[in-house]
């Protein structure tokens, strides 16, 4: 057996030429940014766009990785300096970059002081945060922070030992406030239409529950500006490292794959230093809403009917669903139904953006799993598509394949798809959707309108949804996912319900 040894700083300069790795002097690197929440996707998106900021010889910019729950990241990449690798996968040739910006990561349930430090340190101007949708702990029926939610009632009882991003955020302000600090710049980069708005309210209102004076002052000082941030970057599976290894002559643990498509588009308020964020490739803006509602809407929404009705009829993976012409055909039929529901930015062009979609589902390298897409559903669906149904219902417009997708949601919610393969529902009402029977359509349609939480009551109690639902999930189960979008083949976005 031949011994790999693991990237660190100690062999980066091992790897192979081809490689691109940090050319700057890493031990000069301050640390400008602290991140909360550090998944995959942060490690090949904010982190990609920081690195070139040092590249440039800008060295404020090197990240505290902070994870809100699961040491699993930190015990990957402490071993290794903090270096990782992302390989980029365009289809056909793989280009590999490794990354150099995080200084080190902390797990925040075993040191909630010291993430309070790291933001309270005069060197930290930006904290950004992927945290996912529960993260933020949102009511759903007014969109402001959930105080009703056992995470946030901790941590206004134990406002020193915060575990929750919002908590942690009030922690450092505060922090910083008493040492005559200005506050640090907080951008949101998950996929939640007003991102930095909603974060904004909920850490004011959490702050108001501490201090007024606090409220206030991050109301009037701190920055929360909304987002748009885009690029695919699916779950590392544990068979990689053997092939990552290969290919790089050194173990990388935590190693990534994404797309070559990149984007980051931020509302240009901040609250403290930057680096030359347009020189690095972040887009700025004034104005975000259209840009994040068009891309939740199309590329987030679309995702989320290829997961739940590519996953029912039995694709593993988004290339695999999106070459099957009746999904394929599904797809631009949700999009001709959710494009007259957005105002659309300026100079955008819907039929482009859509073509590069179906580009991006289509990169049978990326490997983008079905299963993953389809997790948190309960925080997905709604954002993603309940505007677009509501805004069609109001105007008398149809919703055949809006519907289409919440019953394709319903359908995956079974827990088998159509081939009899079972599959494990990982959401956060999963306890509450095991409580539904297998029954008659309008059973399973009814539970769901009546789960808690979940449907805003105008939609609940909307009866052309409620049989557009059942009909659809109806085809479903009884044609299959296949035989019923096939059957919505003669459809047209103005016509009436035909499953
Ligand atoms: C996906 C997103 O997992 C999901 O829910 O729809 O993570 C998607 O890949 C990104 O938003 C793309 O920017």
């Amino acid at each position: 057996v031949e011994l790999v040894m693991r990237l660190s700083q100690a062999t980066v300069a091992r790897l192979p030429a081809n490689v691109s790795r940090p050319r700057y002097d890493r031990q000069s690197v301050r640390i400008g940014v602290v991140h909360l929440g550090i998944g995959a996707f942060h490690r090949a998106h904010q982190a990609v766009f920081f690195e070139r900021a040092l590249a440039a010889g800008d060295m404020r910019w090197g990240i505290t990785g902070v994870s809100l729950r699961s040491p699993d990241v930190r015990d990957r990449l402490a071993p290794q300096d903090g270096l990782y690798t992302v390989r980029v996968c365009d289809g056909n040739v793989d280009t590999i970059e490794c990354i150099g910006a995080i200084r080190e990561v902390l797990v925040a349930p075993e040191a909630p002081q010291l993430v309070v430090a790291r933001l309270a340190d005069p060197a930290t101007h930006i904290v950004t945060l992927t945290v996912t949708e529960k993260g933020y702990h949102l009511d759903p029926v007014t969109g402001g922070l959930n105080f009703g939610d056992p995470a946030i009632v901790a941590d206004l009882a134990s406002p020193d030992r915060p575990a929750t991003a919002a908590g942690l955020l009030v922690a450092g302000l505060a922090a910083r406030r008493d040492a005559g600090l200005g506050p640090f710049t907080t951008i949101s980069c998950d996929n939640l239409p007003g991102n930095g708005e909603r974060l904004k309210a909920s850490v004011i209102a959490m702050a108001s529950n501490r201090d007024l004076a606090l409220a206030n002052w991050i109301k009037t000082e701190a920055a929360f500006p909304n987002t748009m941030v885009d690029r695919m970057v699916p779950a590392t599976n544990a068979s990689e490292y053997s092939r990552v290894a290969e290919a790089l002559g050194l173990d990388d643990r935590g190693t990534l794959r994404t797309e070559p498509f990149l984007q980051w588009i931020v509302e240009d308020t901040f609250s403290g230093e930057t680096p030359d964020f347009t020189s690095i490739g972040v887009q700025l803006c004034s104005d975000v809403t259209q840009w994040e509602e068009a891309k939740l809407r199309l590329l987030n929404g679309a995702h989320s009917a290829i997961a739940y009705l590519g996953g029912s009829a039995g694709f593993a993976f988004v290339h695999d669903a999106v070459a099957n012409s009746p999904i394929r055909n599904f797809v631009e039929t949700l999009w001709d139904e959710v494009i007259p529901t957005l105002s659309l930015p300026e100079k955008f062009d819907a039929v482009g953006y859509r073509n590069q979609l179906l580009k991006r589902f289509e990169n049978a390298t990326l490997r983008h799993a079905t299963a993953q897409i389809a997790q948190d559903g309960s925080q997905k669906i709604p954002r993603r598509l309940f505007a677009p149904l509501a805004q069609r219902l109001s105007a008398g417009q149809s919703i055949t394949a809006l519907s289409m997708t919440v019953a394709g949601w319903m359908r995956w919610l079974d827990g088998c798809d159509d081939h009899g393969a079972y599959h494990i529902i990982m959401d956060p009402l999963a306890a509450e959707f095991a409580e539904r029977r297998a029954g008659r359509p309008e059973q399973m349609v009814d539970f769901m309108l009546s789960t808690p939480g979940l449907f805003p009551l105008a939609l609940a109690t909307d009866e052309r949804l409620r049989s557009n639902l059942i009909a659809a999930y109806d085809s479903l189960v009884t044609n299959g996912v296949i035989g019923a979008l096939d059957r919505l083949q003669s459809y047209d976005a103005n016509s009436e319900i035909q499953y």
